[in-house]
């Protein structure tokens, strides 16, 4: 199995997650995607004729778009990531798998005009990025109110994942989320998470350690 990754994409930090969570290793392909632009090259766009990454390929199957390779690693390797088979959290994940494309655009298009200087209008992405985030705030406290700590359940889900990354990169353009108590308790349950891993910027959250004890010297 192989992956088509940059260590600075979020959208490639979800396979990765994924990945670890499942306990599958791919083969990764460190794509030069900045400044060399080797995702719109002619053999990668043979593989993804919408020029982005990641890309997993799995034999004969090329699959692109994160929210298909995190359903097939889920599926062939770690299906509890899926999810349960009651009808609503179904139904919650595919909601949540949808909104983080608006995720992706806005906070990952002000994260990429802020870091790589790309043209585009900052303040609407910003402006869009604040009103997904209000969105997510609002469904994490709903959950919060029927006990459960993740996006679809108490445990979590492929949704989680996908929303995650561009979630806690969103400093990265412009958008603080200090307004967002319920999403930074949630960004802590998520990064405490077993196997969780971690990416430029987006770091575990470690247990606290206990104060040093100074031994008492005698007099
Ligand atoms: N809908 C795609 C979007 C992935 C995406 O936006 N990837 C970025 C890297 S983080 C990319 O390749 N963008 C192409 C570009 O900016 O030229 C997915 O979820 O896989």
């Amino acid at each position: 199995m192989k992956l088509y990754d940059y260590i600075l994409s979020p959208s490639c930090y979800k396979v990765r997650l994924m990945a670890a969570f499942a306990g599958v290793k791919p083969e990764i392909h460190a794509v030069d995607f900045h400044p060399g632009n080797e995702h719109k090259s002619l053999e990668m766009l043979a593989l993804n004729p919408a020029g982005s990454i990641p890309i997993l390929v799995d034999g004969d199957l090329v699959l692109t778009e994160s929210s298909a390779i995190l359903t097939y690693l889920a599926a062939t390797s770690a299906p509890e990531w899926l999810g349960s088979r009651d009808p609503e959290e179904r139904a919650r994940i595919q909601q949540w798998l949808s909104f983080s494309h608006r995720l992706t655009t806005n906070l990952g298009g002000a994260r990429l005009h802020e870091m790589l200087l790309r043209p585009g209008n900052i303040e609407q992405l910003q402006a869009n990025g604040i009103a997904a985030l209000r969105e997510l705030e609002a469904g994490l406290f709903e959950q919060k109110l029927k006990g459960q700590r993740f996006l679809a359940s108490n445990r979590p889900t492929i949704a989680d994942v996908a929303c995650f990354p561009y979630v806690a990169l969103a400093p990265d353009g412009g958008v603080s989320l200090d307004p967002y108590p319920t999403i930074r308790l949630w960004s802590r349950a998520f990064r405490s998470l077993d196997r969780f891993i971690e990416m430029p910027g987006v770091h575990r959250l470690h247990d606290l350690k206990p104060e040093p004890q100074y031994a008492k010297t005698e007099a």
